[in-house]
């Protein structure tokens, strides 16, 4: 594998003529996690860390090396790990605002060609979302492809209908896919092409892993199943890039839980009082409101007290705010692990 199947053109080489003279081996970052990286060289992935230098000369988090990221870099230990010197200038960049009140970005990737915007069909489908979504590609210059997965729980009409929400606000093209029976698979492969990189953006629990998993052809990257409401429960931890066989590369992200809707315990609780009253006459304290028997909220839904809607939107908030905050503690248990790992990974190759 040549450093140009995986995306190196001329146009990073004229664009960094001074970090070429520097240093004369190059690689991509396939993975990054708070000091520690993986990089991709022609014959695999190797760990590598920042020099102090470059570490000092960071000003901002946007000039810190993110995955798809051309770096300029030496080796050491006999090629089995690496040092980054410098980051080559991007031709395209993800990123976003983070929450707070200082406008902060945060890095997606680089040197995108494509981005797929994935939703499900079922219920992640916000045209809403769909639109921060292509105003991320544009500003960093890449190619948005909507992707909608899940079609296999919708009809073909309510897909169509779908489709026509998109297309009556954008001209972006549409993909479709059910990783279930493997329609639309046929299309995407042939979309991808070789030596080009795409990445794969959208909410948690909508199939991004999935599709990967589905070409490449096994399981090799972990997936969980959604809830019984449709929410995911944030499986990927961090951003990798992959190389198919046939050539083209994906970046997998996690869901992205700023961009969805996050409701806490008490705010939730607030706009319920109703329901907050009768869940005191629950059996149980800890009522889930589910399936519990002597509870006095399904009773209320049961003899009309309480409206259907009502409680299945309760249901559905406080799903969705449990589930961030315990995804979230996942997440930085995963982050943990893979710290590990890459630091056993490298103790190894020394020893
Ligand atoms: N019915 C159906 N289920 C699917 C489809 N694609 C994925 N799933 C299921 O959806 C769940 C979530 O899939 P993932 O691939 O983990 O979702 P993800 O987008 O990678 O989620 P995060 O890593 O948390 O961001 C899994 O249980 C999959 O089996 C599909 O096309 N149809
Ligand atoms: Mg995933
Ligand atoms: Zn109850």
């Amino acid at each position: 594998m040549k450093l140009h199947d995986l995306g190196f053109e001329k146009w990073f080489e004229t664009h960094a003529s001074e970090l070429r003279r520097e240093v004369s081996d190059i690689a991509r970052v396939s993975a990054v996690d708070r000091g520690a990286y993986l990089i991709r060289n022609e014959s695999g992935e190797v760990p590598a860390e920042l020099t102090g230098k470059l570490s000092y000369m960071i000003e901002s988090p946007v000039d810190l090396p993110c995955v798809g990221d051309w770096v300029a870099i030496q080796y050491y230990d006999n090629a089995m790990a690496a040092v980054i010197h410098g980051v080559f200038p991007r031709k395209t960049l993800l990123r976003r605002k983070t929450a707070g009140a200082n406008v902060e970005f945060q890095m997606i990737a680089a040197n995108i060609d494509a981005a797929f915007i994935v939703q499900s069909c079922h219920f992640d489908f916000n045209p809403n979302r769909l639109d921060r979504y292509l105003v991320m590609a544009a500003g960093g210059g890449v190619e948005p492809i909507v992707m909608l997965t899940k079609t296999d729980l919708i009809s073909q009409d309510e897909l169509q209908q779908k489709i026509a929400v998109i297309n009556s606000a954008h001209k972006t093209r549409i993909l479709t896919v059910s990783n279930l029976t493997g329609s639309g698979l046929d299309e995407l492969q042939q979309t991808l092409c070789p030596g080009k990189t795409y990445c794969l953006l959208g909410s948690s629990g909508v199939g991004k892993t999935t599709i990967i998993n589905r070409l490449i052809g096994r399981e090799a990257f972990d997936i969980k199943p959604v809830s019984g409401t449709g929410e995911g429960t944030h499986t990927t931890s961090r951003r990798q890039l992959i190389v198919l066989s046939q050539g083209a590369m994906l970046i997998d992200t996690p869901g992205m839980r700023e961009l969805a809707l996050v409701g806490t315990g008490d705010g939730l609780n607030a706009g319920f009082e109703d329901l907050v009253r009768l869940s005191v006459k629950c059996r149980y304290a800890n009522c889930s409101h589910e399936h519990e028997p002597g509870c006095a909220v399904r009773a209320a839904v049961e003899s009309g007290e309480l409206s259907k809607d009502r409680y299945s939107s309760y249901m559905k908030l406080r799903k969705e705010s449990e589930y961030y905050e315990m995804s979230y503690l996942d997440k930085r248990k995963k982050d943990k692990a893979f710290g590990r790992f890459i630091k056993s990974y490298k103790k190894q190759m020394k020893d």
